[in-house]
């Protein structure tokens, strides 16, 4: 169960916790059409910040946009919402959860004239692999479901309803034993994991899955970032799952998982089955950023 807070923001109105109610008939619950976002809000010495709030929510605008679904608020709107909930909640770190979902209204798959809503909750959200997971690694295994096609699923869309496969994977790969499942696309090539993206290191480079089946993840982008500028080579091109199982280092990154590592991969073991070098300097400039002790990156950084 996650941790009670107080208030959930409600299309306008801070709403306590256990009155945060929606119809049945309400039509995401339904058909999966929703589109949502997960932000992180830090701790640091000048009080709580939020980690790239804007591009969540510019993303969360275009994951709108591909599903022509129109936000009746504008940018400006949803990040005062958020910040305004954090602080109604007293929060001082947490994982913030808009969503955006289509109300109750008509029936069918063409829900002409339904409300479009918006919901702002935020808990209280630790590591997402476990502490000892960020600390030592996870075990991850390669699903037997892959990733939808880049034409089934347009995945620079975080939709509510992708996450069925996400989940599948997720389940089988707890079934079997494993921390986290590792999705192939339809290909064959690595895709990304049920809530994450990964990244391997070999020979001292960096390579990460190019923008086709994936999310366009945003701590994607800061590892990216962080990396070229720590002078490390980094390539978003396509790999193979074999070239995991040889690689150096692997780890994923998302805003629930951050940068987690990987120490085995469908019973090979990564490396020497502990986090590398690169991976821990990574973690590590990485932890520094959003704990607001890296002056480099603060523009990443919106105060509470
Ligand atoms: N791929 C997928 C499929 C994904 O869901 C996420 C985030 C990422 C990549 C990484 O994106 P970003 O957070 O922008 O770096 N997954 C979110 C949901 C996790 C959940 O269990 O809920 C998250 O990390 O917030």
């Amino acid at each position: 169960m996650i941790e009670k807070t107080e208030k959930i923001w409600m299309d306008g109105d801070l709403i306590p916790w256990d009155d945060a109610k929606v119809h049945i008939l309400t039509h995401t619950l339904h058909y999966g059409l929703g589109v949502f976002e997960g932000i992180r809000c830090y701790e640091t010495a000048d009080g709580p910040v939020l980690f790239r709030v804007r591009e969540h929510i510019e993303r969360l605008f275009k994951s709108a946009k591909i599903f022509l679904i129109e936000i009746p608020y504008s940018e400006e709107e949803i990040e005062e919402a958020i910040i305004e909930t954090v602080r109604a909640n007293g929060m001082r770190q947490c994982y913030i959860r808009p969503l955006v979902y289509i109300g109750y209204g008509a029936m069918g798959l063409y829900p002409k004239g339904n409300p479009v809503r918006l919901a702002i909750a935020v808990w209280p959200w630790g590591t997402y692999l476990g502490d000892e997971g960020l600390k030592q690694g996870i075990r991850v295994k390669t699903s037997s479901f892959i990733r939808n096609h880049v034409n089934s699923s347009m995945s620079r869309g975080k939709v509510c309803g992708y996450y069925v496969n996400s989940q599948l994977a997720k389940k089988e790969a707890i079934s079997c034993g494993y921390d986290e499942a590792l999705l192939l696309d339809t290909e064959g090539y690595v895709s990304e994991g049920s809530g994450e993206n990964i990244f391997v290191v070999r020979d001292g480079r960096l390579k990460t899955t190019p923008l086709t089946s994936i999310l366009e993840g945003i701590t994607r982008d800061s590892i990216i970032s962080l990396a070229r500028d720590e002078g490390i080579e980094v390539a978003e091109e396509r790999f193979t799952r074999d070239e995991v199982y040889i690689s150096d280092e692997a780890f994923f990154t998302g805003t629930a998982a951050e940068v987690t590592p990987i120490r085995e991969v469908d019973g090979r073991v990564i490396g020497d089955g502990r986090p590398g070098r690169i991976t821990r300097r990574l973690q590590d400039v990485f932890f520094s950023i959003v704990r607001g002790e890296n002056s480099r990156y603060r523009g990443w950084l919106t105060p509470v």
